[in-house]
């Protein structure tokens, strides 16, 4: 296989805090207000990327973002030393505090949707930065993320960056979480499954009691723009009723890896046919597509939810056997737990092996192992041009952990946001950090 899929995870920022700010996603609502450890966070991050690159993985890192946003909330009309300006936003506006100061950017599933060089017309990698713009505390991502993403893949020889789509509903995107990529090897012409939650034009049913986030016409932008062949790109729709669950992204209800996909019988709307185009386009290519529904009977839909069981990463070993990544709360779970084993003894199943990890920090707001990384497809000339500062190595994740003891509290309550000093420890921590990861000056305050 000459092509390989490299997980970019986003390193936990030192404002890690439960603030409540998603609605439709359970775990950000129920934690709302607890004492959060950002040491800790961004610890158990570093932990999945160091063992995953122990087994032979390669591992991208991703920085965290300023925060809090102070140049953002200057643009608001707030005004002031930094010290000032904290304090009476603190004051009068908390819950903005909170939004402008959200760690957020960890979940770099959402960062931007990537489509490998082996589906794109002009045989380069596309990025399309998310939007983000249905929740106020994301759509701030945008600028950096595009920021950190063109200074990570720097090469216009085999790289292709666009901005976000228009900042509007209509266009919401939220990125590689609500898109798989099926293909024979990773090097190979693969199908592109996009999901949305409604359409903005036209009729169509819609989840009744959450948002959805994503819309079909975002969706078939970035596929334009990423010069995919339409004859092998699926449009389908999640489920309303997932949405309704608390599935706010579609990484929470499937996930795919090589030629598998793996998800709930309640995932997509008309799942009958959206697993026949899937088949159908899978012979045209001769890809030999493995289908793993979940049935409700066995996992419901709010075990999958509560467990996070489809927001794991499922990952080729080199032996072409896959691995499951899970959290934790799928081993708490009992019917995830025995349908989890009794999946890895069946002789059929390409995945033989289970993994845990502890990421309960980010798992508290609702991000589980796949919302943490971004996939990034590459060949070998691609891999070289890849800033090689943001790859983990031994070396560098130990200069990350002490990066990580120098520099994070281990604790933080949103009350906490107003202290002027937690700005500069962020600005000496990012400035060290993209020195560390060998980045420039990517962020406002370097400038
Ligand atoms: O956008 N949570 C994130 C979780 C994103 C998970 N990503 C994927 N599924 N790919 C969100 O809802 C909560 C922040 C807070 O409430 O403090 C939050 O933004």
């Amino acid at each position: 296989m000459s092509s390989i899929e490299v997980n970019f995870d986003g390193l936990v920022g030192q404002t890690h805090h439960y603030a409540g700010l998603s609605i439709g996603n359970h775990a950000s609502l129920y934690n709302r207000n607890g004492l959060s450890n950002p040491k800790k966070a961004v610890l158990q991050g570093l932990k999945k990327m160091k063992i995953l690159l122990n087994q032979g993985f390669v591992q991208g890192i991703v920085p965290p973002q300023p925060r809090p946003n102070v140049n953002a909330l200057r643009a608001l009309g707030f005004s002031g030393t930094n010290e000032q300006l904290l304090r009476y936003v603190g004051k009068t506006s908390p819950l903005l505090l909170s939004a402008f100061s959200s760690a957020s950017s960890m979940w770099t599933a959402n960062a931007a949707t990537v489509s490998p060089s082996a589906d794109s017309r002009d045989g380069k990698v596309h990025f399309t930065v998310a939007n983000l713009n249905s929740k106020l505390h994301r759509s701030f991502e945008v600028l950096t993320t595009s920021s950190i993403l063109r200074a990570i893949f720097n090469n216009r020889n085999y790289f292709c960056h666009h901005n976000a789509l228009p900042q509007q509903s209509d266009f919401g995107d939220e990125g590689g979480a609500n898109h798989n990529r099926l293909c024979k090897q990773y090097d190979t012409q693969g199908i592109q499954l996009f999901v949305y939650g409604r359409k903005a034009f036209g009729n169509g049913i819609v989840p009744q009691r959450y948002p959805a986030r994503q819309t079909l016409e975002a969706s078939e932008a970035v596929s334009r723009l990423h010069q995919l062949n339409p004859q092998y790109t699926i449009f389908v729709q999640q489920n309303p009723v997932a949405i309704d669950s608390g599935v706010f992204h579609n990484d929470v209800i499937s996930v795919s890896n090589q030629y598998l996909l793996f998800h709930h019988q309640y995932a997509f709307l008309n799942q009958k046919s959206v697993l026949k185009q899937l088949f159908d386009k899978s012979a045209l290519l001769e890809l030999p597509f493995i289908n793993i529904e979940v049935p409700e009977s066995e996992v419901t839909m709010q075990d999958a939810i509560t467990s996070y069981l489809f927001n794991s990463q499922i990952l080729t070993k080199s032996d072409g056997k896959m691995l499951i990544v899970v959290p934790e709360e799928c081993r708490r779970c009992k019917n995830v737990w025995r349908y989890l084993n009794n999946l890895i003894e069946h002789i059929s199943c390409p995945i033989n092996e289970i993994q845990v990890f502890n990421l309960r920090e980010s798992m508290q707001n609702g991000g589980g192992p796949a919302c943490l990384r971004l996939r990034v497809v590459l060949n070998k000339d691609e891999f070289s041009a890849v800033n090689s500062g943001c790859i983990l190595t031994d070396y560098r994740y130990k200069q990350l952990i002490k990066w990580v003891e120098k520099h994070y509290r281990d604790r933080l309550h949103s009350n906490d946001l107003v202290d002027p000093q937690l700005l500069n420890e962020v600005y000496q921590a990012l400035d060290e950090l993209t020195q560390l990861l060998m980045l420039g000056s990517i962020y406002d305050f370097q400038q």
